[in-house]
C-alpha cells in the first residue's frame, strides 16, 4: 500500500483554470489512425490529460503573469535581458547570458563555437536536439554514461552519471585535442530523467581540468536534478537547492539551457558561458540566428517571466512537490505490476515497453504503438521515446537500437492534480490487461531529420 503522506498537497492555489473535455472512443481511433499513430500529430482539444512533453507546458504563477506586463520591448538594452542576467549569475553562476528562442537555439550556436570538425562530443547518452546539432557540425557523439542507465530495471540512484573510465579511455584513445568539451546533461531526460550525483560532477571536472577539456552543462532540468542531490546525496540535505545549483555549475564552463521546463515559463531559452572569447563568438552568431544579443530569440516579456520562474524554480516546496507527483504515478503503475523504467525519474514516467510488449519487435516499433493505443484507451496522451527517437546512424544509415524503448508520460509542472495522475495509472493499467492487442506499426512517412516529430505508421 501507497502511504499517500509521503505525497506533499499542492503547495499552490488555482486562480485560472483551462478546461479539458474526453472524447469517445471512436472519436480517438479515428483521430489516431489520421495522426499516423504518432502523438506528436494529435491536435491538443482531442487530448484528455496531455503528457506529452513537459517543455513549455508549465503553468505560470500570478507573479510570472504580472512579469509579463513588465517587458520592455526596446529593439536594444532591454531591461529585462539586465535582470535575466543578474538573475542567472546569481542563482547559476556563470557570467555571460545569450539569450535564445529556446534550447535547441543555444546547442545551434554552441556547437559552432565550440566544435571542430571530426571532434567527439562525449555526453551522458544522447539528447534528440543536442546530438543533431553536433552532428551537423561534424562533431561526433560519445555516449560515455554509466552502463547502468541502460537497464530499466535496475533500481539504483544516480543512473545518470557518467562513466570515468569510458571518458578517460576516450581522451587517451582520441587524445585531448580532439575532443570539442564533455556535455553534462543534469537530469538525463533519455535514461529516465534520472540525476547526475554531485560527487560525479566534481570528478568530471578533476578529469577534464588535466587536459583542459570544457564541460557544458545541458541544464535544462538541473533543479530537478538539484532535489535528487540534496534528498539521496551525503552531505546536501542541510543545503538549499539554491546552494546546490551554484556548486553543480561551478563545475563547468557554461551550458545550454532550454528555459521551457526548469526556468518555468513557456517559451525561451539561454547559452551560458564564462569565456570571454567564446561569449563573442556567440555573440556574433546569435545576431545571425536568433536576434540582438540582448534578447536574443526572446521578447522582453518572456525574459522577465523567465527570470521570476528561476527564482520561484529554487523554492523548496514547489521542486518537493514536482518530483513528488511524478513520483506518486510512477509507484502506483509499479504496485500494478506495470514495467517502468527504475527509479523514477525528475520529469515523468516512463514506460518499458520491451516488457509491456514483449511480442512486439523493437524494428516494430513497440513504444511508438504503446503510445499510440494508451492515447485510444485512455485520451491520455504520452511520447514514444525508444528507436523511433534515436533515428539513424548519419554514416551508416541504419537505425540505431536503443536499450531503452519506452512512452514518456511526462508531468508539466504546476498543471495536474494527483487526482489526474489517478487517471493516468487506471488507462496505463486496463491497457496492461489487455498489451496482447497491441500491434507493430510500420514507416508510410519517415523525415530525414528528427523524425519522431513528424513521422507517420500504419499498423502491420
Ligand atoms: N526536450 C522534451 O520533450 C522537447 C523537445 S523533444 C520532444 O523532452 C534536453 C535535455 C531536452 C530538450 C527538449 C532540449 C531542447 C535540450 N535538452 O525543446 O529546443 O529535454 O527548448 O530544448 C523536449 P528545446
Amino acid at each position: 500500500m501507497m502511504n499517500l503522506h509521503e505525497y506533499p498537497a499542492e503547495p499552490f492555489r488555482i486562480k485560472s483554470v483551462e478546461t479539458v473535455k474526453m472524447i469517445s472512443r471512436e472519436e480517438r481511433e479515428r483521430v489516431i489512425r489520421e495522426a499516423g499513430y504518432n502523438t506528436f500529430l494529435i491536435n491538443s482539444e482531442d487530448v484528455y490529460i496531455d503528457l506529452l512533453t513537459d517543455s513549455g507546458t508549465n503553468a505560470m504563477s500570478d507573479r510570472q503573469w504580472a512579469a509579463i506586463m513588465m517587458g520592455d520591448e526596446a529593439y536594444a538594452g532591454s531591461r529585462n535581458f539586465h535582470h535575466l542576467e543578474k538573475t542567472i549569475q546569481e542563482y547559476y553562476g556563470f557570467k555571460h547570458l545569450v539569450p535564445t528562442h529556446q534550447g535547441r537555439g543555444a546547442e545551434n550556436i554552441l556547437s559552432q563555437i565550440a566544435i571542430k570538425p571530426g571532434q567527439f562530443v562525449p555526453g551522458n547518452m544522447y539528447f534528440t536536439t543536442t546530438r543533431y546539432h553536433q552532428e551537423r557540425n561534424k562533431g561526433i557523439f560519445v555516449d560515455v554514461i554509466r552502463d547502468e542507465a541502460h537497464d530499466a530495471t535496475l533500481d539504483i540512484p544516480f543512473k545518470g552519471d557518467i562513466d570515468l573510465q569510458k571518458l578517460q579511455r576516450l581522451i587517451d584513445e582520441k587524445g585531448a585535442e580532439n575532443i570539442a568539451y564533455v556535455c553534462l546533461a543534469v537530469t538525463v531526460n533519455l535514461a529516465g530523467g534520472q540525476p547526475v550525483s554531485m560527487r560525479n560532477m566534481r570528478d568530471v571536472r578533476e578529469l577534464t581540468a588535466k587536459y583542459g577539456i570544457k564541460v557544458f552543462f545541458d541544464a535544462t532540468r538541473c533543479v530537478e536534478n538539484a532535489y535528487f542531490i540534496k534528498e539521496q546525496e551525503e552531505g546536501y540535505s542541510d543545503m538549499s537547492i539554491r546552494e546546490i545549483l551554484r556548486e553543480m555549475f561551478s563545475y563547468g564552463d557554461g551550458c545550454t539551457m532550454s528555459g521551457k521546463k526548469d526556468c518555468l515559463v513557456n517559451i525561451g531559452g539561454f547559452l551560458c558561458m564564462n569565456d570571454e572569447e567564446l561569449f563573442e563568438k556567440a555573440k556574433e552568431l546569435v545576431v545571425v540566428y536568433e536576434g540582438m544579443p540582448s534578447y536574443g530569440g526572446m521578447a522582453g516579456r518572456d525574459m522577465e517571466a523567465m527570470a521570476v520562474g528561476i527564482k520561484e524554480s529554487v523554492q523548496y516546496e514547489y521542486i518537493e512537490h514536482r518530483i513528488k507527483q511524478v513520483r506518486y504515478l510512477g509507484e502506483k503503475l509499479k504496485a500494478a505490476g506495470i514495467p517502468i523504467v527504475e527509479p523514477v525519474g525528475g520529469h515523468g514516467v516512463f514506460i518499458d515497453a520491451r516488457r509491456f510488449c514483449p511480442h512486439i519487435p523493437q524494428n516494430h516499433f513497440p513504444a511508438q504503438s504503446l503510445a499510440a493505443n494508451l492515447y485510444v484507451e485512455s485520451g491520455v496522451r504520452g511520447m514514444e521515446r525508444g528507436i523511433v527517437s534515436a533515428g539513424r546512424d548519419k554514416a551508416t544509415g541504419e537505425n540505431h537500437h536503443p536499450k531503452l524503448e519506452t512512452v514518456r508520460l511526462t508531468i508539466p509542472r504546476r498543471v495536474y492534480t494527483y487526482r489526474h495522475m489517478d487517471v493516468v495509472a487506471d488507462g496505463v493499467i486496463r491497457l496492461y490487461a489487455n498489451r496482447d492487442k497491441i500491434r507493430g506499426l510500420r514507416f508510410v512517412y519517415e523525415p530525414k531529420q528528427l523524425r519522431f516529430f513528424t513521422a507517420r505508421f500504419e499498423i502491420i
